[in-house]
């Protein structure tokens, strides 16, 4: 059936100097970088919540995008009518992946089992389209913060039963997600936090969170989805504290719980900066741990101090934020999903391609910057110029074999002086400025 996407011809690459407004300027999919295709490092995903289900309500007003399927017929067939123009969404943007949530692509029921029942026949009638299709499944992931039993949380929630229903709801989101063919399943704890401590047991509510996990990845073996288990931080919003605050608390936490062999990191733009990090600081954070998993490519906006999802823009970050993708050994089975609504007043759905195409143009030139940038060696020559001391064999020594007072003792002998170095931090910039911006791609 024709969808509102149908009309739309697939958008091609046309190179740096094509004018058309829908074509890649730098998303050459099959262009060779580092041995392989583009497409195969960025493996670009759109996101089913935000492209096919989101309505550009906000906290002032309501919906401003109206598609058909939100309006005829009941909620079932409203899911197919939603899942074909999602396949033709895919089609036109030639998008390699999608991710979803249970409750985007399936209506809930009045009861656990009809809710299950549903979403396990739109699974059916999602797997009946990906037959015909190039889009493959990225990650898969369960809603457990928009429904109000959720409101205290979900496995943290001080209710027993709370923890039970999502139980369910993530061992049906693995099944689906496994029998799709997904490379990765997600969970982001959406109210896992609190919003107020007078009326929290933290000790309490972390344990649950962790035994909640290691029943994930429990199951993940049981069942064998050879895909990754990820966490998505978030410091903030809906909760005002939130457990997965950014990489460097969910190391800690995966730690406690034996866990930080078995999962990674889902890592948001805007969440990076919600916990007051750059999203290159997430990233390098992640690849230093050894948990770098997926990225949701989105960005915030500097004068607003909320979660503003929207498409990314910033040449400079995402272009060193690549550059740490790069140096963390690449993305693997992970991606870069959309996880990025368009504004209130772009209603249409050519805004929602543009959307697309500008964060995938971005990113492919951002990716292709940094691939030069590490090609060229300048910057990192610097870098390491600037850690070269560590070379010497007595630097190698003191982090090997030496003692506290051996350190000392060769210190004091050889009467060592160290005297200041710059940073370089204007040069670097300089350098970093004149390769992202004047790159020959
Ligand atoms: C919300 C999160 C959410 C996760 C998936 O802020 O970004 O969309 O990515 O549940
Ligand atoms: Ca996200
Ligand atoms: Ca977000």
């Amino acid at each position: 059936m024709a969808t509102e996407f149908s009309e739309f011809d697939v958008v091609k690459f046309e190179g740096p100097d094509s004018t058309k407004a829908l074509a890649y300027q730098f998303y050459n999919a099959e262009k060779i970088v580092m041995g392989r295709p583009l497409k195969d490092h960025l493996r670009f995903a759109v996101a089913y919540w935000h492209s096919l289900a989101m309505t550009g309500g906000d906290p002032f007003g309501g919906p401003t995008i109206h598609r058909n399927w939100m309006s005829t017929g009941d909620p079932i067939s409203q899911a197919k009518m939603k899942a074909d123009a999602a396949f033709e969404l895919f089609r036109v943007l030639d998008v390699p992946f999608f991710c979803f949530h249970d409750a985007d692509m399936a209506p809930a029921g009045a009861t656990l089992a009809e809710t299950l029942k549903n979403f396990h026949a739109m699974a059916d009638y999602l797997g009946d389209k990906m037959q015909t299709s190039k889009t493959k499944l990225l990650w898969g992931t369960a809603n457990l913060f928009s429904a109000p039993r959720f409101m205290a949380g979900a496995s943290t929630n001080p209710d027993p039963e709370v923890f039970a229903w999502s139980a369910a709801t993530v061992k049906h989101c693995m099944d689906v997600t496994k029998q799709l063919g997904g490379q990765n399943y997600v969970l982001w704890g959406g109210r896992e936090g609190y919003e107020t401590l007078l009326n929290t047991d933290m000790k309490q509510e972390l344990d649950h969170m962790g035994r909640f996990l290691s029943l994930v990845v429990e199951y993940k073996h049981k069942i064998g989805f050879d895909g990754q288990i990820l966490i998505e931080p978030k410091p903030k919003e809906p909760t005002s504290h939130q457990y997965d605050f950014d990489t460097a608390t969910v190391y800690g936490f995966l730690k406690r719980y034996g866990l930080e062999n078995e999962v990674r990191v889902n890592l948001e733009a805007n969440h990076a900066t919600l916990a007051g990090h750059s999203f290159e600081h997430e990233i390098a954070t992640a690849g230093a741990l050894g948990i770098l998993g997926s990225l949701d490519i989105n960005r915030g906006d500097a004068l607003l101090g909320w979660d503003t999802d929207q498409f990314p823009n910033d040449l400079w970050t995402m272009t060193m934020s690549m550059y740490h993708v790069i140096k963390a050994g690449g993305l693997g089975k992970g991606g870069c999903n959309f996880d990025a609504k368009v504004r209130r007043q772009s209603f249409t759905p050519e805004d929602m391609i543009h959307a697309h195409v500008g964060g995938m143009d971005l990113c492919a030139r951002a990716f292709l910057t940094a691939a030069e940038l590490i090609d060229d060696g300048n910057y990192d020559a610097l870098l390491a110029e600037r850690y070269a001391g560590w070379q010497r064999p007595e630097a190698k020594a003191m982090l090997k074999s030496m003692t506290l007072e051996e350190i000392s003792a060769r210190a004091e002998k050889d009467e060592i002086d160290p005297q200041p170095r710059s940073g370089k931090q204007e040069q670097i910039e300089n350098l970093l400025m004149r390769s992202i911006y004047s790159a020959k791609l």
